[in-house]
């Protein structure tokens, strides 16, 4: 079990780089470096990371990145394998760090290919629910109700959930985290890496610009999609689901902050109206209901 305690102090990405202030991504990639250590791989495709670990003619990454195309990232993931494999190279870690746009829109048809094959990485989508290094384009993974500037009115359609496709592809290990809780996503890298196979995370991601909220509360609101239920922190691996951090003691709504709280701490869904704002929370709540018969089907529901 990964602790701050025994969380590797060796640093992989350096400060000095080009994110945001209060870039949850960034933080997030260091924390990974540190599970995933020095014998790693990176491949990442055009996205905000690509532009914060290459800024030519620098680099705060002290591992190598392969830069690649913006559909590719699974492929890409896929070839560093095949290559490690002809030249006899072991014990290497190879991980897929892409953003939402580059996988639930354009890179999903080489990340499913990736997870038929079953191939031996480990893949990260960090989810900022837009397009962000373009200038906060809305994906397919913005939420409902969200203003991007293509959704100027706020976004008609549901968010992908893309976890949910990847555990119909039957994978070994599926889970969901948020950049809030470090060790949470620790935890997780640490599990995956003991897994033969494609492991699939899927980490929310606060981006300050983007959800327009101040560079300092880049922690509070992650904690908030958790706290108000929006964000499941959950694990998927054999058939089964459970619950992790936070999001254990919440199946009930009670146990759960109103959804406002969270919504109205951004500026990316100050258009919506009282009725929005419910239609909204039942979302979340229905989201809850679904996600509870699945813990009563995994036999993993909490008693009490
Ligand atoms: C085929 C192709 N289309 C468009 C682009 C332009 N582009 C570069 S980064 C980017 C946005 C990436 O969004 P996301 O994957 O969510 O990562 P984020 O920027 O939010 O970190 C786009 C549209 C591109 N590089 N290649
Ligand atoms: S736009 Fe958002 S995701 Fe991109 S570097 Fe800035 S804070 Fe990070
Ligand atoms: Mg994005």
């Amino acid at each position: 079990m990964i602790t701050l305690k025994n969380l590797s102090a060796e640093e992989y990405m350096l400060p000095g780089n080009a994110a945001c202030p209060g870039c949850a991504s960034v933080a997030s990639l260091r924390i990974a470096l540190k599970v995933l250590g020095p014998r790693t791989i990176v491949t990442i495709p055009a996205c905000c990371s690509s532009v914060i670990q290459g800024y030519y003619p620098k680099s705060p990454a002290r591992v190598p990145f392969l830069n690649t195309a913006f559909a590719a990232t699974a492929a890409s993931a896929s070839g560093i394998l095949a290559a490690l494999e002809i030249k006899g190279r072991e014990g290497i870690n190879v991980l897929g760090w892409a953003g939402d746009g580059g996988t639930a829109d354009i890179g999903i048809q080489a990340l499913s290919g990736a997870a038929e094959r079953n191939e031996n990485f480990i893949y990260i989508c960090y989810d900022n629910e837009a397009y962000m290094n373009t200038g906060t384009q809305g994906s397919s993974a913005t939420p409902r109700g969200a203003v991007t500037t293509t959704t100027v009115t706020g976004k008609k359609e549901k968010k992908k959930n893309v976890p949910e496709i990847m555990i119909a592809h039957e994978i070994p290990y599926v889970a969901t985290a948020c950049a809030a809780y470090p060790l949470d996503f620790a935890e997780k890298i640490r599990k995956a890496l003991s897994m033969k196979g494609l492991k699939y995370i899927h980490l929310l991601s606060p981006c300050p610009p983007g959800w327009r909220f101040p560079a300092e509360k880049t922690v509070e609101i992650g904690k908030l999609a958790v706290s108000t239920g929006a964000w499941i922190l959950y694990e998927w691996s054999e058939g089964k689901y459970t619950l992790t951090g936070l999001s254990k003691g919440m199946t009930k709504k009670s146990s759960r902050k109103p959804l406002k709280e969270y919504l109205t701490a951004q500026g990316r869904f100050s258009r919506l109206s009282e009725e929005e704002t419910k239609a909204l929370q039942e979302d979340v709540d229905t989201q809850w209901d679904r996600f509870n018969k699945k813990l009563v089907e995994s036999g993993t529901a909490p008693t009490g």
